[in-house]
């Protein structure tokens, strides 16, 4: 994909804004907060890229959307209505996502990192669950859950039971659980880097920009790469902006 943009236009990153966790109280906040965000960026917007775990779970069911989330979904209509292309990528919580977002707000949903090239530089852009060594109890989990029988039978449960289930799960991996010993940097464990890593020796991207780890980083990756990875909006409100020339990851205060 090719996107030019003009000196005035931005494109813009975020990833893991969890909707729904850990209840609607406390995500409704955050709701409120990304919608502030949007209103913020959408002047100088020339693309808004949304990289996974959007939502803390999604499922799309043939005549049945989720709850929930109503001031967001009408927030990135809106924008796109106004022109504004957004691109969404699915994450480890929401990868049941499917064509709904494409058909009835005109937004890609990816399933997998994309190549993106921005006035000529180039990206390697994606949420980067199961991506580089380690995860192995992710990558299991990820084989079970994109199976197409168990998805089909997960479908058959009536959403009222079936989304219940999915959320006490989700509990236990949750990005508000404080148990989690993910937010310090781990040097040679960060995996997702050592996947940029590897990328980088066979074929050349200016930036990696990826999601996941929760934990806003900017790492080199050989001498003339950066991997950016965009933190999480449930704790930290980091984003990543590319003004054209530079690439920043910032911090949304208001
Ligand atoms: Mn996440």
């Amino acid at each position: 994909m090719n996107i030019n943009i003009s000196a005035t236009q931005k494109v813009f990153f975020a990833s893991d804004f969890h909707l729904g966790a850990p209840n609607r109280k406390s995500s409704r906040k955050r709701e409120d907060k990304i919608i502030r965000w949007l209103e913020n960026i959408e002047e100088e917007a020339a693309a808004v890229f949304l990289v996974g775990d959007i939502f803390d779970f999604w499922f799309e069911y043939e005549k049945v959307v989720p709850k929930g989330f109503i001031r967001f979904i009408g927030k990135i209509a809106a924008m796109r209505d106004k022109g504004i292309p957004i691109f969404f990528f699915t994450g480890n919580h929401d990868l049941w996502m499917k064509d709904y977002f494409t058909k009835e707000l005109g937004i890609p949903v990816y399933h997998h990192p994309i190549e993106v090239e921005i006035n000529h530089k180039k990206m390697l852009i994606g949420h980067g669950d199961g991506l580089g060594p380690g995860d192995k109890n992710y990558k299991v989990l990820k084989k079970i859950f994109t199976n197409k029988l168990c998805q089909f039978l997960f479908k058959w449960i009536h959403p009222d039971i079936g989304i219940s289930l999915a959320e006490k799960w989700s509990n236990s991996s949750r990005v508000t659980n404080e148990n989690k010993q993910e937010d310090t940097f781990k040097g040679e464990g960060e995996w997702l880097w050592k996947y940029c890593q590897s990328v980088e020796e066979k074929i050349h991207f200016d930036y990696y920009i990826f999601g996941h780890r929760h934990l806003p980083l900017e790492l080199p990756v050989g001498k003339k790469s950066t991997y950016y990875n965009l933190g999480e909006w449930v704790n930290q409100f980091t984003y990543g902006e590319f003004d054209g020339n530079t690439f920043q990851l910032l911090k949304f205060k208001k």
